[in-house]
Formats: C-alpha cells, structure tokens, sequence
C-alpha cells in the first residue's frame, strides 16, 4: 500500500512540505529530518520535467515519499510525474467535475481510467515487480500506489465537494487555504466563521465518502490543533521559507 496512505490508515499523522528549491539536493537532505512526504511544486516552484525526475531521485534516496504537485490538467502533466516515481499527484485549481474525470483518466489505469502503460522509471523501466507479468497486476498496484488529490481552492470546487470527494479515482483532497479564502471572497480571513464552516464542509465530504483529507499551513505550530481536528495530514509550508529563516536567524546570531 502507498506509504501515505498506510499512515494515514494507521493514524499516524503525516506531515509535508512544498519543496521549491529546484533542487535534488534539497528532496534528498529533507528525507533526514524525519519527514512524511515532500509535494515537488510545479504549480508555484521552479520545477520542469528533468529537475522534477532529479527531485524524485533525491527524495526516493532520502527515504521520504515524493508528491508532486503539477503545473496544469493536462495529460501530460498529470502522466509524466507518474511515470518517474511520483507516489502522489496535488492537482491545483481542479474546479469541475468534468475536470476532475479527466484526472482520473490520465492518472489512473484501466478500469478505473485509461493511463497510458509503458515501462518506465518508476518500475525500473519494466525490471522491477510488481511491473511484471501478469501485466493486470502491475495496474492494480500502481493505481493503489500513486494517490490523485485534487485540491479544494475554489468556490467551484467547494460548491461540488461532496460529489468530487466520492469520485472513483480520487483517493483524497487537499485544503488551499489561500486561494480557497480568495475564491470565497474572504481572502487571507482564515478566522472568518464562512471559511472555518468551508473547512468543516470539506472535511465532512472526504470522511463521509471514506477519503483523507489535507490542510496547508504556513506555521508548523498550527499542525497539532488541525490534526487534533480530524485533518489527516498537514503540510507545514514551503522549504524556501523555512531555510530562509534558519539562515537569518544564524546570520544574526553571529552577529550579534
Ligand atoms: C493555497 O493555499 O492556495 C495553496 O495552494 C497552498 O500552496
Ligand atoms: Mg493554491
């Protein structure tokens, strides 16, 4: 079963982070800090296919499950990140149904979708099992093994949660708190009692239909009160940050 979701399953509590630094260094190095799973950002970060395929490669030799949030619904860009390893694919701005059935059809093999088969890096380009015969196994494996997860971050999206969330195909949904806020009206009011009451909705709708259920946050200390919540997993912003206020920090402890 995919790594995510077994901790999930179990109750474990997974954290993330939206890795933006453009490098395999930085998914490889992220792996020693005892993180779940790095989303490789193609929607805001600095990724294109190759520099994706080198995130993927540290991430898998860091020992943390690499994510990949993709730029566009496209085929292409909801297959390729699939075909070098990803285990888990964040779709921004999945707003319609109808979108959302396109998804599933790139990113999910027969019967589920219709993603197209060919050996590649994520099977050892067809050395490793479960790739190999019979070919109706290895299917099945990998649509358990790579997760679609749209995200909520419109009003068209909150508007049809309930029906998106119990799609076949999609495995859960994560929560854009910044654009969501934006598309209500209500941008950056994350006290506002019309978002807090869009969280519960969204919530409600994955557990009902037996999904998960992700949250982002800029502050890691907001973790705890979301998980205590129900939220399945958070992800506890972006790499870049994070380093940017490390290094601060230490350039003005030397000089202090
Ligand atoms: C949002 O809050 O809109 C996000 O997509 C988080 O990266
Ligand atoms: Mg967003």
């Amino acid at each position: 079963m995919n790594d995510f979701l077994k901790k999930v399953k179990a109750g474990e509590k997974p954290v993330g982070m939206f890795i933006e630094m453009g490098s395999m260094t930085a998914a490889e190095c992220i792996g020693r800090t005892g993180i779940d799973y790095i989303i490789i950002d193609n929607e805001h970060g600095t990724y294109e296919g190759e520099s994706t395929l080198d995130a993927v490669r540290g991430a898998d030799l860091g020992g943390v499950s690499p994510f990949v949030r993709v730029r566009e619904i496209s085929r292409a860009a909801i297959m390729k990140p699939l075909d070098v390893g990803a285990r888990g694919l964040i779709i921004p701005f999945a707003e319609r149904v109808e979108e959302i059935k396109n998804i599933v059809k790139w990113a999910k093999y027969s019967p589920v979708g219709m993603r197209g088969f060919c050996p590649s890096r994520k099977d050892g380009w067809g050395c490793d099992y479960p790739s190999q015969e019979p070919m109706y196994k290895g299917m099945e494996y990998w649509n358990e093994e790579t997760l679609v997860i749209p995200q909520c971050e419109t009003a068209g999206c909150l508007s049809h949660i309930e029906e998106i969330a119990s799609m076949d195909g999609v495995d859960g949904i994560f929560i854009g708190p910044f654009d969501l806020s934006i598309g209500m009206g209500i941008g950056g009011q994350f006290d506002n009692p019309e978002f807090k009451s869009a969280l519960e909705r969204i919530k409600k709708a994955c557990h009902d239909a037996g999904k998960f259920v992700i949250i982002f946050t800029m502050d890691p200390d907001a973790a705890p009160a979301y998980f205590a919540e129900g939220f399945d997993s958070v992800v506890v912003g972006l790499d870049i940050i994070h380093y940017i206020n490390v290094c601060r920090d230490a350039v003005k402890r030397a000089k202090a």
